[in-house]
């Protein structure tokens, strides 16, 4: 299939599901807890997964699927088409605000980001685009973001990460004009791709990092581990994505490698 008509079916797909989430909206959710009483899940997060995974094994019966519920969180290898998906970005903020949280899906390519989508459900806007086709929100194309020194913009931050001085988090968001704790890695993304932050530092795994990767990439941002390593796949890290002249100097001055 054309990369031109696999992103306009994979955006129809997405649409569809979000727009089953906002005729859902009012009523009450099972919710069950993971890891610890923040990280919690309900059955729509379940829910929508299934609605995009049948739809991308039907589709797409040769891809694999790396995404955050019902037991497919590990990959083996990187090699050949995948497609990365987050079903409810924000599970706090949907289960207590009915707002600020969004699918996310994307597709790599032997390990390398081709396709992005983030669908705010409640604003009804879907954010798209990947390599060498640009980033629309809805029908308009969006402009690069200017490049902005830390010094004069604003950062989204995680908490956590900002009270410990995590890989100098605090260090550098001390330098800034401020932080901004949205509670969604999504619309962190959102925010950083209209250029109303220019930096976004949390500790993320790769369905909460991927699709928001390839948006900003596209708009000439760049992505790296907090350290300068490697992203994992396998695994959460702490991530920093940006403007170049950001990263440029969160590079010099705070990365080990
Ligand atoms: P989630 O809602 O899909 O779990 C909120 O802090 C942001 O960080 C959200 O994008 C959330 O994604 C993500 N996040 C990643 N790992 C998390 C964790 N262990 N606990 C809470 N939020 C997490
Ligand atoms: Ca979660
Ligand atoms: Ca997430
Ligand atoms: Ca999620």
């Amino acid at each position: 299939m054309e990369r031109n008509q696999e992103c306009k079916l994979v955006k129809e797909w997405i649409v569809e599901v979000g727009n089953y989430i906002r005729t859902h909206i009012h009523e009450s959710f099972e919710v069950a807890e993971k890891e610890n009483r923040q990280d919690i899940v309900t059955e729509m997060d379940k829910k929508v997964q299934n609605l995009l995974l049948e739809k991308i094994r039907t589709t797409f019966p040769e891809d694999k699927v790396l995404a955050e519920e019902n037991g497919l969180s590990e990959i083996e290898e990187m090699s050949g088409r995948l497609w990365i998906i987050d079903p409810i970005d924000g599970t706090l903020n949907f289960y207590f605000q009915r707002e600020n949280f969004a699918i996310m899906v994307a597709l790599f390519e032997d390990g390398i980001g081709q396709l992005g989508f983030i669908y705010d459900v409640m604003n009804e806007q879907i954010y798209w685009g990947g390599k060498n086709i640009g980033v629309y929100r809805n029908d308009e194309r969006l402009m690069s973001p200017k490049n902005t020194a830390l010094s004069n913009g604003l950062l989204g931050i995680n908490a956590f990460m900002y009270a410990e001085n995590i890989e100098h988090t605090r260090d550098i968001a001390d330098k800034s004009m401020g932080v901004r704790v949205y509670g969604s890695a999504a619309i962190e993304f959102i925010h950083l791709l209209h250029g109303r932050i220019i930096a976004y530092l949390s500790n993320l795994a790769p369905w909460d990092w991927a699709a928001g990767s390839v948006l900003a990439e596209e708009l000439g941002l760049e992505f790296s581990a907090l350290n300068g390593g490697e992203l994992s796949f396998d695994t959460r890290s702490y991530y920093i994505v940006g403007t170049k002249e950001l990263m440029k100097e969160v590079r010099e001055t705070y990365m080990k490698c």
